[in-house]
């Protein structure tokens, strides 16, 4: 059982429905699965739940001041939208845009759509009602994919705040979700949660594969680690409150409706459809279906009954307004074709009803028929199975709903296949008693240990536990002070030796080599700390001379390009080589490279005059890495007897002269500069910890980025280099 936190839940929606009755303001609770499962947290902890609460612009000022009063008495705060962002961020973007796309139902995003802007504005508004109510120690739990940049803007504000994210609907494959314009805005978002929920683990993959594939984000099966702080991914299948659903199935009034239903249906078998009229839910395909089985036997036409609760949903939207007139019209059609005079075989019901009524419907069901084109979860499947205490009842159901992930003994359909679901119906029309329990017995067991309790209880205890782990702190950057303390040390140095590493220390990280020659500002930033007194600046690059040349040949710089085969030692100096290699193995192996190359596109060949590397960072991530895996072990094999170094760098497989390493660049220099010396080195990759390690302890070692390293101090990128070195350079 869970410990009462003080928990934070924030969803789009309220779970309170705000009526007027005579003049007085009534806060009802609504039902529902997300509702029902997360008051009881709600009541335990002493938090508050946020939300929309609906539209409140007809109440009178007095009105207001009693549902204000109402909502605190409950722990609620409301975050009020105007009419123009519940169109734009609710209606617009959620549910127009987000809301298809997960859906994989990309031809229903309208044209033109965007809205973006105001679902932005929108999650801030959210993220500062959370900021308002957070007190230190809050568990922060935000719902959906109305709220998907909330996370981040909270963890902007509240660094060492605890946060957790559910995802109710599908995340879609990389393929999908990649053309959503903001997407790695809607990544960062989720991102600044420290628990990431889904449903299914096809859904937590998806994500995975998005970081890697869209941020280059490297994850384990259930971790990341995003700017120092470690991320948790985790499958949280929702369940329905069981309790609920069995008291009102052995409620005497209950059986009563169902008996009533049955007796109404005159011996016919009826199968139950319940949903939201929603394009997900496959109503249309459903409907064909049930027309081809009255087709395939006529027998069937005296035989079932088919009953479709629609419930009215997102009824403000055009495209949800178009889809109920097609499924009317498909109800229509068919009931023209197979109804007579007394009956017609579909009973469709465009309306909510009670709790009550529901659960009769699932006990009055022979069949549910819970078919959706893409569902997360679909609470309506177990809500059936909860009911059915009398272990009767068939389920079918797709297989694409999270759903099917756990309820494997029901009847599984693709519900694009209309034959194939008409043969699914029939075989559930006609299967034995025997099997029926069987099955349902079986499901039951799945649905009542895993009800919506235990589901909020088990995200809730991973919540806490992400907050008992900690966020990796050593990988932190340096605090300000720290690195303000180092650049007065610096700047009072009788002898400043400066080692800067080029790519990913003082530029960004380019995607293939040479495409980020230093910019205006570096290039002046180089010079004035070249210009101080007793300043040397060392440039350490893996590029060829030619390049270095180009870049910085004019300047005072000391410039050791290929990892430190060469030096150039000023701007009146010649290029040396600083060791005697062989370069004969290059032709040897270049074919192998060249082999890889035209098999894995996006890759690429880097050569130099003693060493030769090969780039994947423009391709595919996965494919580019299992490529690099496959490689280094043919190079392995091949170049084992070479004077080679085969070294595996982010994203790049380096082959070069045994011998040459930065590490050897920082001896040469401690031979020859005079003492008293401060040495300075700054990188962010493999190769720079080789330098860092040949350092006396007297130096200073700076790595740029969040992977391990051996250096005492950090900064989080290039920017941040820039921003110290000038501060040295305008002393
Ligand atoms: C989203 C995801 C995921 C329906 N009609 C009536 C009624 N309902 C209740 C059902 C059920 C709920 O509405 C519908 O839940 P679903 O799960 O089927 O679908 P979504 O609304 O699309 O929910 C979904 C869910 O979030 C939770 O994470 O499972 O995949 O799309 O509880 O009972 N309830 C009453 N009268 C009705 O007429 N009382």
């Amino acid at each position: 059982m869970s410990r009462p936190d003080r928990l934070l839940i924030v969803s789009n929606r309220l779970p309170i429905t705000v009526r007027l009755e005579e003049g007085s303001v009534q806060v009802s609770h609504s039902s529902g699965g997300v509702a029902t499962g997360l008051r009881g947290c709600h009541e335990r902890s002493e938090g508050a739940w946020l939300g929309w609460p609906g539209d409140l612009a007809r109440l009178s000022s007095a009105q207001r001041t009693e549902l204000d009063r109402k909502l605190a008495a409950q722990r609620i705060v409301p975050v009020e939208l105007s009419a123009s962002e519940v169109r734009r961020y609710y209606e617009g973007f959620s549910n127009g845009v987000l809301w298809p796309l997960f859906h994989y139902l990309l031809d229903r995003i309208p044209v033109g759509a965007s809205d973006w802007d105001t679902y932005r504005e929108v999650n801030a508004k959210f993220a500062d009602a959370i900021v308002a109510h957070y007190r230190p120690g809050s568990l922060v739990w935000i719902h959906d994919y109305q709220l998907m940049l909330v996370p981040g803007l909270v963890r902007e504000r509240l660094p060492e705040a605890r946060i957790g994210f559910f995802l109710h609907i599908p995340f879609p494959a990389p393929d999908v979700f990649r053309i959503l314009p903001w997407r790695e805005d809607i990544l960062h978002g989720i991102l600044g949660a420290d628990l990431i929920g889904f449903h299914t683990f096809s859904y937590q993959r998806h994500f995975a594969d998005a970081l890697l594939h869209l941020l280059g984000l490297e994850s384990s099966v259930d971790r990341a680690v995003v700017g120092g702080r470690e991320v948790r991914l985790g499958v949280f299948p929702m369940g329905v409150d069981v309790e609920s659903f069995e008291k009102l199935a052995s409620d005497p009034g209950v059986q009563a409706d169902a008996d009533a239903i049955r007796r109404d249906a005159a011996g016919r078998q009826i199968l139950l459809g319940v949903d939201r009229l929603d394009y997900t839910k496959g109503i249309p395909r459903r409907l064909l279906a049930v027309e081809r089985l009255l087709e395939s036997d006529p027998s069937w036409r005296d035989r079932i009954r088919f009953i479709q609760l629609a419930v009215p949903s997102r009824t403000k939207i055009e495209m949800y307004q178009g889809f109920r007139r097609e499924v009317e019209e498909t109800v229509g059609r068919i009931n023209g074709a197979f109804g007579t005079v007394g009956s017609v075989p579909i009973h469709y019901l465009y309306r909510s009803v009670s709790p009550r009524r529901l659960v009769a419907l699932y006990r009055a069901a022979d069949a549910m028929v819970v078919t959706p084109v893409r569902d997360g979860m679909n609470l309506v499947a177990k809500e059936f199975v909860a009911s059915r205490t009398d272990g009767d009842g068939v389920l079918v159901l797709s297989e694409l709903a999270g759903a099917s992930a756990e309820l494997g003994e029901a009847l599984l359909v693709n519900p694009y296949d209309v034959s194939g679901m008409a043969a699914t119906l029939r075989r559930a029309l006609t299967m034995d008693a025997t099997e029926r329990t069987t099955r349902m017995l079986n499901l039951r067991e799945r649905v009542v240990a895993q009800d919506i309790h235990r589901w909020a209880g088990q995200f809730l205890e991973a919540l806490r536990q992400c907050a008992a782990v900690a966020p990796a702190r050593a990988l932190r950057p340096t605090s300000p002070e720290r690195m303000e303390d180092l650049q007065a040390r610096l700047r009072h140095a009788t002898r400043l030796v400066l080692l800067l590493d080029y790519d990913g220390t003082l530029v960004a990280m380019p995607s293939a080599p040479g495409l980020l020659p230093p910019d205006p500002d570096l290039i002046d930033l180089l010079a004035a700390l070249a210009a101080r007194p007793k300043t040397t600046v060392h440039l350490v690059s893996g590029r060829r001379r030619e390049t270095l040349d180009r870049w910085f040949g004019p300047m005072g710089l000391v410039l050791w390009a290929e990892h430190g085969l060469w030096r150039r030692a000023g701007a009146d100096q010649p290029w040396e080589q600083m060791a005697s290699v062989s370069s004969e193995w290059v032709s040897r192996v270049r074919p192998m490279l060249e082999q890889y190359t035209r098999s894995t596109p996006g890759s690429l060949i880097e050569e130099r005059s003693a060493s030769i590397a090969w780039h994947h960072r423009m391709a595919d991530p996965e494919y580019g890495s299992m490529q690099a895996r496959d490689l280094r072990s043919v190079l392995g094999q091949a170049m084992s007897n070479m004077p080679v170094e085969i070294v595996e760098e982010n994203k790049a497989i380096d082959l070069r002269p045994h011998g040459v390493t930065r590490g050897r660049i920082v001896e040469r220099i401690l031979k020859s500069v005079p003492r008293p010396v401060t040495i300075a080195a700054f990188g962010n990759d493999r190769e720079d910890e080789d330098m860092f390690r040949a350092l006396p302890s007297s130096s200073v070692a700076v790595h740029v980025g969040r992977a391990a390293s051996k250096a005492g101090y950090r900064l989080p990128d290039h920017l941040a280099v820039r921003a110290f070195l000038a501060g040295l350079a305008g002393d």
